[in-house]
């Protein structure tokens, strides 16, 4: 599926007389949690020692947020990645070293009250600044990129050992702890058909008659209820329906294994299940028509005013890179480009002298702004 998109916008040039300002406010109820479903952290190239990023290493400051709506509660963040992490203020952090950042990177990100029950769960990713997506994203139909992010063969998943036999003195080796199942991928608006079998589960008691699987958290047992589920005897497990990345970027479910009285045979498992975006918003200017407003006889260079899109889409890829253009301007005197815009920030500047307000007073300039960061005109 190729998406085409395109947005307009009438934005207003009053020479030399100044915009209005319009303040708004919003009350809302203070619900605590992140501020986002989904964070996208770029991180600077100057972090990186040569490929790879030292522990230790600030990747953003203070960029997740969470809100506690001043009950000072104490939160913990709880990372499903060993390798990235957040610090209580928000800032993004390499708790490992990393040795090569040249693909994005996301984790979840879990928060958790010292003296309540609540959790909370958001979805992190990193990508390197100036990374540009390969995947020529345009060029190749929505089959081909489901058949590229489904699992062909779908995988087993067994319950890790956490405490195994060894040959060591003590006879007990304690097994890596940062053991982590490779997160599980569903591409969103998934036409199925449903249920459609993402992984089996599987332990190894399972010579036993008698295992049970069940599957527990958000997305299965608990709100949104029901959107994966699995076969309690054969371990297999389905999504149900299609997905939205933009409504829930991120599922953190837990595996269980019991006998046949009810006793787990397994320490329960971790699953991540990450949605993988598609090109499905796009960008939205906030304003329909801006106002903006330069002075006559201003010098080629002067700012008027930037404009901005936002496109819900995965802004580390092109579904969601905003670029603009100037499609029109009216009228076209002195010349018919007195204005240009950055592509990417949006900032329209004067780029030829002759603004005499006197001949004219207004411009209208169209700009149009497109995702696929820009190349699907
Ligand atoms: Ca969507
Ligand atoms: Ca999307
Ligand atoms: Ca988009």
């Amino acid at each position: 599926m190729k998406v085409r998109l395109l947005v307009q916008l009438v934005c207003t040039l009053l020479v030399g007389a100044s915009s209005g300002s319009r303040t708004g406010q919003l009350q809302k109820a203070c619900r605590p949690g992140f501020s986002q479903n989904f964070y996208t952290v770029i991180v600077s190239r100057d972090k990186l020692h040569g490929q790879g990023i030292l522990k230790d290493t600030t990747l953003s400051s203070e960029c997740v947020k969470f809100e506690d709506c001043q009950r000072s509660r104490e939160v913990g963040f709880v990372s499903s990645d060993p390798k990235f992490s957040v610090r209580p203020d928000g800032t993004v952090y390499a708790e490992q070293e990393v040795a090569n950042l040249s693909e994005p990177v996301q984790f979840m990100l879990t928060a958790r009250g010292l003296h309540d029950p609540h959790i909370w769960e958001t979805t992190v990713k990193l990508a390197l600044a100036g990374h540009l997506h390969p995947l020529p994203l345009t060029k190749i139909s929505f089959e081909e990129m489901l058949s590229r992010v489904w699992d062909p063969q779908p995988r087993v998943i067994k319950f890790s050992r956490r405490h195994q036999r060894g040959s060591s003195a003590n006879g007990l080796r304690r097994q890596k702890r940062d053991w982590v199942i490779p997160p599980i991928n569903v591409p969103e608006n998934s036409r199925g058909p449903f249920p459609h079998m993402l992984v089996r589960i599987r332990s190894d008691q399972d010579k036993n008659d008698g295992i049970r699987y069940s599957i527990t958290g958000a997305g299965a047992d608990q709100p949104p209820s029901g959107i994966y589920n699995i076969d309690p005897i054969s371990g297999n497990m389905f999504v149900t329906q299609p997905l939205d990345r933009e409504e829930k970027a991120s599922f953190h479910l837990r595996a269980h294994a019991v006998d046949m009285n009810g006793n787990q045979v397994e320490n329960p498992v971790d699953l991540y299940i990450y949605v993988i975006d598609m090109n499905d918003n796009r960008p939205e200017f906030q304003n329909q028509v801006y106002n903006g407003s330069v002075a006559e006889g201003s010098k080629p260079g002067s700012s008027v005013m930037q404009v901005t899109a936002t496109d819900s889409d995965d802004s580390t890829t092109a579904n969601g890179m905003v670029r603009y253009r100037i499609l029109s301007q009216i009228p076209e005197t002195p010349i018919s480009n007195m204005f240009t815009i950055n592509s990417e920030t949006g900032d329209i500047v004067t780029v030829a002298a002759g603004l005499d307000r006197e001949k004219v007073s207004q411009y209208t300039v169209i700009v149009q702004a497109t995702d696929m960061e820009g190349t699907n005109n």
